[in-house]
């Protein structure tokens, strides 16, 4: 999976951190989202070429895909309303575990198909960034991988499970990473298969 040694400076991994409850009660929270704000597919910039991964966001800035580009913006692409709140829980846990004075602005919601993937790339839409990503994984697992801050160096793999928290700030703020592969049938959370991570993220300089 990953090589011995500790993490990279700034990538903190808390594995189940929130219990089946805490999962359950959040996994509600985002029904309740996504009932507002449907889950829709990002395109490529450019390309137009559709993500395997859905997507939809709460906070007051949201993270959008298309042919024009990557943006945030405080409305949904499809239905042109304001993104729902960002659940209490979470802001909580950014709280807790980000140790960062300012709150998340908008909160990404992924959800992986069993053969959905994410390429490895940098979050770098964000004016702030030094403000941590603190990500929280729903339902089946996944091979999670990350390098180091330019491309094509050597990459390391984490396996996330259900209630996994990953933050990552200062050095690994800005390192390269994405998502190979899920694990179908690892998670009874989720109705059917599938994989859902929430990224909160601060996105403006406070
Ligand atoms: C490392 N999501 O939405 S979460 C993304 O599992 C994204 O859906 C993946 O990468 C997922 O952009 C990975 C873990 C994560 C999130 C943000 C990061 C890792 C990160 C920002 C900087 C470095
Ligand atoms: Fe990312």
């Amino acid at each position: 999976m990953s090589p011995p040694g500790a993490l990279p400076p700034g990538l903190r991994h808390h594995p189940g951190r929130l219990d089946a409850a805490a999962q359950g009660a959040l996994l509600a929270e985002i029904r309740a989202a996504t009932a507002e704000a449907p889950l829709y597919r990002p395109a490529m910039p450019g390309t137009g070429r559709p993500f395997s991964v859905r997507m939809t966001n709460c906070g007051s800035l949201g993270w959008v895909a298309d042919k024009a580009g990557y943006r945030y913006q405080p409305f949904h692409p499809e239905t042109g309303r304001p993104w729902p709140a960002i659940p209490a829980m979470l802001l909580d846990l950014w709280r807790e575990l980000a140790d960062h004075p300012h709150a998340p602005e908008a909160c990404l919601v992924n959800f992986y198909e069993p053969t959905a993937r994410m390429g490895l790339h940098q979050d770098k839409d964000e004016d702030d960034l030094a403000a941590p990503v603190l990500s929280v994984s729903l339902g089946d697992e996944a091979l999670f991988r990350f390098g180091g801050t330019t491309r094509g160096g050597p990459t390391r793999s984490l396996r996330l499970s259900s209630g996994d928290v990953l933050v990552l700030g200062g050095a690994s703020r800005l390192v390269f990473h994405g998502v190979d592969r899920i694990y179908p049938g690892t998670s009874t959370l989720l109705k059917g298969e599938g994989r859902i991570n929430l990224t909160l993220r601060r996105v403006t300089r406070p």
